[in-house]
């Protein structure tokens, strides 16, 4: 019987990891969509379950990102590192991510944990010891892996594809496959020298993996996770180095082996058994070695290969080991249509978030679940995170317990109402909510956090249907007995939504908690009818949420716009410009007739992206020019806007439009066209000379 057949009640513990953050940047919301939020619902609903739990994270605080860095900015490794791990810590804790420990893989125990685990595999003989070339950087005296060695991608021309990875393409590379390899230290061409080091034979498990994966976990791993795993194991699995040649990671627990130290991929994972250690000192093997825990790892698609192909290997070799029960790896969340990048900052920062949007950790929680990149990409738009707070937390959530408690403080004194007989509507509102609880826990179980989120939301709605056919409101003069027993039926909607809400929105379910002074409960009393019982006196009324203006929208869509202005500031004062082209002659140039034109009327040319036709007054006449400029100007925006005009480039046919002359435009380094404009008081056909 498989995982997702074992319902929570048979399972006796869990360990739930989370992918470690690279300690060289903040958090920002598509790590938070892509894992740390959907596993902290997990957790938190198993915890409510009764079951024992285990949320483990931390900052991944090796690899060669970080020394470029430290590089770059003068500081040290640790220095680095030390300063992220706050930030991300903190920011974690102030949006409620529930981690039993927030570790880092840079302290002592950690580097005991994962060389102890290494040389268990040497002396067991699982590696395979292999000597070869490697591009070493003669000037620094350094060897060059990952993303010490830069060169042209072989697939997609990139020019700044990196040793491990192609960013652009998204290949996995290997140093020598890069066209025209430099050295990202002094940008010298590298020369190739002798190394040895430790690779683990990921070939000798197919046998291993097919079985493990493609039979046993066919119907329970996602299908882009199960995609993604069968096609590397189809595609051949080549041995894997597990050491490098660098001085900051963990070093290698064998003689003559300085400036050598454990491959970032083969230390991270074992930091979730470390952080264990460090949570659990005595009892952390139950977590790691019982067959009756189950392992659930929380991570972002590109991680995928490593939490289901290579660690498990490692988990395997290694011998003592439970292997994950699912690994529910979702897509990437974008912004505003555009790739999430931390170098060209376009992101939306967790610890800014919390700063900028005090008291709003829950609104973030929900519009990052209610458009988790579960089995697609999604967008995150500011446009719809208002939306969904305005029209879905603040008009459905919000408004059911502020109609009902408020309605209670006026009628009841604050008291909870005694119910009358109910009415069959009654009746079947109480038996529908009961069975809430149920519904949105199963898709939670079965990592559906969208939907288990939505059917959290019907909960809300059912009540709110409910009290619109009621109309308590209307009837407290002539029936305040049926007033009574409406209140009380919405009420044990507000109190069962308290539950249920809790690992989607845990700062809102303390607040309902204290407005219903109500015990924290755990998930199975959302199956009983009531919570609040008549005469239970009730706490202060405050408001869950609060109606998000454009005003705050605008500022963020401010900020997003400045960062993209800076970023393309940034990237063209980087830009190596064009060496000049050969002199001409001035004959040469006045053979060109360049005049001041206007634009006339301007559309786009249909079918293609980045054709606009325009007529031009050059003063001359009044002619057809096609141009590149529709992903860069609006054609609404160009009528009565001088230009500069080569007015006698002989015509052509563009997209069987004749274009008679050419605008001058400018090309920044990132490619985009702007217009070399005339003076304001130059005329049509003033010659340009
Ligand atoms: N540090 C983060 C990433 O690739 C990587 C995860 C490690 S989990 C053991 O986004
Ligand atoms: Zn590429």
């Amino acid at each position: 019987m498989n995982s997702q057949q074992q319902g929570v009640e048979n399972v006796k513990r869990y360990t739930i990891t989370t992918a470690l953050p690279y300690a060289n940047g903040p958090v920002h919301i598509g790590h938070l969509a892509g894992v740390y939020v959907p596993a902290d619902i997990y957790a938190r609903y198993l915890r409510l379950c009764g079951k024992d739990v285990v949320l483990i994270g931390g900052s991944d605080e090796h690899g060669v990102p970080i020394t470029l860095q430290a590089k770059a900015k003068h500081m040290t490794p640790q220095q680095v590192v030390d300063h992220y791990h706050a930030i991300i810590k903190k920011s974690f804790e102030e949006l409620g991510i529930s981690f039993d420990i927030y570790s880092r893989t840079s302290t002592p125990l950690h580097a005991k944990t994962a060389s102890d685990f290494f040389k268990t595999l040497y002396d067991k003989g699982c590696f395979e010891e292999k000597t070869s070339l490697q591009y070493y950087d003669e000037e620094n005296r350094q060897f060059l892996a990952d993303r010490y060695i830069t060169g042209t991608c072989p697939h997609c021309g990139n020019e700044k594809a990196y040793g491990d990875q192609c960013e652009k393409c998204g290949s996995t590379l290997s140093p020598d496959e890069l066209i025209d390899p430099k050295s990202a230290i002094s940008g010298n061409k590298p020369v190739k020298k002798e190394t040895k080091h430790w690779y683990l034979p990921l070939g000798q498990y197919e046998n291993f993996l097919r079985e493990w994966i493609l039979k046993g976990h066919k119907d329970d791993w996602k299908t882009n996770v199960y995609g993604q795993c069968k096609s590397w194991i189809d595609q051949g699995l080549l041995p894997r180095a597990v050491t490098r040649d660098l001085d900051w990671g963990v070093k290698l627990p064998l003689p003559d082996t300085d400036g050598k130290v454990l491959y970032v991929w083969f230390d991270a994972p074992i930091g979730y058994i470390s952080a264990t250690k460090e949570l659990l000192p005595d009892t952390w093997e139950k977590y790691w070695k019982d067959p009756d825990t189950k392992l659930v790892h929380f991570i972002g698609k590109d991680n995928i290969v490593f939490h289901c192909i290579i660690f498990p290997v490692m988990l395997k070799a290694e011998g003592s080991y439970i292997l994950p029960e699912n690994v529910p790896a979702n897509e990437f969340l974008n912004l505003e249509g555009d790739k999430i990048s931390t170098s060209r900052n376009w992101a939306v920062w967790l610890h800014e978030y919390l700063e900028e949007l005090p008291g709003k950790q829950d609104v973030l929680r929900y519009v990052l679940t209610a458009n988790a990149p579960e089995t697609k990409d999604n967008d995150f738009t500011w446009k719809d995170y208002q939306a969904r707070n305005n029209n879905e937390l603040l008009a459905v959530f919000g408004n059911l317990v502020n109609r009902t408690l408020v309605l209670i403080q006026k009628y009841f004194d604050g008291k909870t109402p005694t119910p009358a007989a109910l009415t069959e509507a009654d009746r079947a509102t109480l038996d529908e909510m009961r069975g809430y609880g149920q519904r949105i826990g199963a898709s939670i179980e079965a990592y559906r956090f969208r939907e288990a989120l939505n059917e959290m939301m019907n909960l809300a709605r059912l009540g709110n249907k409910y009290l619109t056919e009621t109309e308590p409101w209307k009837i407290w003069k002539t029936d305040p007995q049926r007033v009574a027993t409406v209140l009380h039926v919405s009420l044990q909607i507000v109190a069962h939504l308290a539950i249920v809400c809790e690992p989607f929105l845990p700062f809102t379910a303390a607040k309902l908690r204290r407005m219903l002074d109500m015990p924290a409960m755990g998930w199975k009393e959302a199956e009983k009818e009531v919570l609040v019982p008549a005469g239970h006196p009730l706490g202060e009324v405050e408001l869950l949420f609060e109606k998000i203006e454009d005003s705050v929208i605008e500022a963020q869509m401010q900020k997003l716009a400045d960062a993209k202005a800076k970023n393309l500031a940034a990237q063209a004062a980087a830009a190596p410009v064009k060496e000049s082209k050969p002199l001409v002659s001035f004959d040469d140039f006045a053979r060109m007739d360049l005049r001041v034109g206007v634009i006339k009327t301007a559309e786009k040319v249909a079918k293609t992206k980045k054709l606009l036709k325009l007529t031009v007054d050059t003063g001359i006449d009044t002619r057809t020019i096609v141009s590149g400029i529709a992903e860069y100007y609006q054609p609404e925006e160009l009528p009565g806007r001088k230009v500069c005009v080569l007015v006698n480039l002989a015509p052509k046919d563009l997209k069987g439009i004749p274009s008679q002359g050419m605008l001058l435009l400018s090309e920044n380094p990132d490619g985009r066209l702007l217009f070399v404009e005339p003076g304001a008081d130059a005329v049509p056909g003033a010659e340009i000379r």
